[in-house]
């Protein structure tokens, strides 16, 4: 048996790592052979609830999960970490301004990059989950000056995943025969879902899904409008923010970092715009289609933009560039 490794999950008390956790213990994200110390952190009136939850990993007696540890102390939870799942933020309460809300979001993610930077191990993988998602996890980048900028990314999986199930049932096949989509730029109803590069395999025959779908007005319309607009209708019909979907979604992205994305397949994450792809400015927390290999990504390169994407990619580009200039003001003061 490997070592064990610490892999910490915030917002633990929360809906979506309810339905994270088990995943993660039984091994279905590091594999059934990784030991795993599973350190969950929530915010002090939480406590109670947390203790429920460790409660109930102890009585489900996953032979791979070493260790629970349930605290509201960063310095307990960002010890020594090999993975840290930031799903814990603040939540946007009613009369809350935009503004006020990345404002209380700096101070979480500032103090958790501070705490990672400080207590985490140089190779810890961090991703962001919480939104403002993109900028939450560029507040923590910029507060952990001694960890790899590569080493942070953030969660725009479930939007990736929400576009192949939108090609898949329009075709009437399985999500796992759609490759390929890309989500473009911010988590949040600016960004672009792309389904220009992404292929279909139908009874074995692999085509474009441009050419499988047929239809060029679904494509720049009512896909691209469904897939951002797909978490509002979640809420609308459940009453409940996505939480299943966004736990699988998680599973599927730490994963593909352990292990690598399968040869021909792209998936779409967030990550740092260092060095200007695809025109996108520098310095800004974007969602790309990325490659993984040795716990690295590396996003895909040479993809044919035309002016349709183009203007969405600047458009989403744009609220991201919005979004850092006010945090970053409350970031320095
Ligand atoms: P819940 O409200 O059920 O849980 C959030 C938990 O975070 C609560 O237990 C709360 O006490 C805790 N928390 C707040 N501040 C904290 C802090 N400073 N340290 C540790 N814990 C803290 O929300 P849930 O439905 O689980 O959603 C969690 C976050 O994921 C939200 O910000 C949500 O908007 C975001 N989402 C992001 C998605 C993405 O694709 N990036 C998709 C799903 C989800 O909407």
């Amino acid at each position: 048996m490997p070592e064990a490794i610490r892999v910490l999950v915030t917002g633990a008390a929360g809906q979506i790592a309810y339905s994270l956790m088990q995943s993660i213990a039984n091994g279905s994200v590091f594999g059934k052979d990784q030991p795993v110390v599973l350190v969950l952190l929530d915010i002090t009136p939480m406590m109670g609830v947390l203790d429920g939850v460790v409660m109930e990993l102890h009585d489900s007696a996953h032979p791979t999960l070493k260790e629970v540890i349930g605290t509201d102390k960063e310095e307990v939870a960002f010890k020594d970490l090999d993975v840290a799942i930031l799903v814990g933020s603040m939540p946007r309460k009613e009369g809350m301004e935009r503004k006020d809300l990345l404002k209380a979001n700096v101070k979480i993610f500032k103090s958790q990059g501070a705490a990672l930077d400080k207590y985490s191990k140089k190779t810890v993988r961090v991703v962001v989950v919480g939104n403002p998602a993109n900028t939450n996890c560029l507040t923590a980048l910029r507060s952990a000056p001694s960890i790899p900028k590569e080493n942070f990314s953030c969660l725009t999986r479930l939007d990736h995943n929400r576009a192949l199930a939108q090609i898949a049932l329009r075709l009437g096949v399985s999500s796992g025969d759609v490759k390929n989509v890309i989500i473009w730029g911010n988590h949040s109803s600016t960004q672009y879902p792309d389904a220009s590069h992404a292929s279909v395999n139908i009874e074995g025959k692999e085509s474009s899904a441009l050419d499988a779908v047929k239809d060029d007005s679904w494509i720049k319309g009512d896909f691209i409008s469904t897939v951002q607009q797909r978490g509002a209708a979640v809420i609308k019909a459940r009453k409940l923010s996505s939480a299943m979907s966004a736990a699988k979604a998680i599973c599927d992205h730490v994963r593909d970092i352990w292990f690598g994305t399968p040869e021909g397949q792209f998936v779409s994450m967030g990550v740092i715009s260092d060095g200007n792809p695809y025109g996108v400015p520098e310095g800004l927390l974007y969602s790309f289609p990325v490659t993984i290999k040795d716990k690295t990504w590396k996003i895909v390169e040479g993809l044919k933009i035309d002016a349709f994407s183009r203007e969405k990619m600047d458009l989403t580009a744009k609220e991201l560039q919005e979004e850092k200039d006010t945090a970053f003001e409350f970031l320095s003061a």
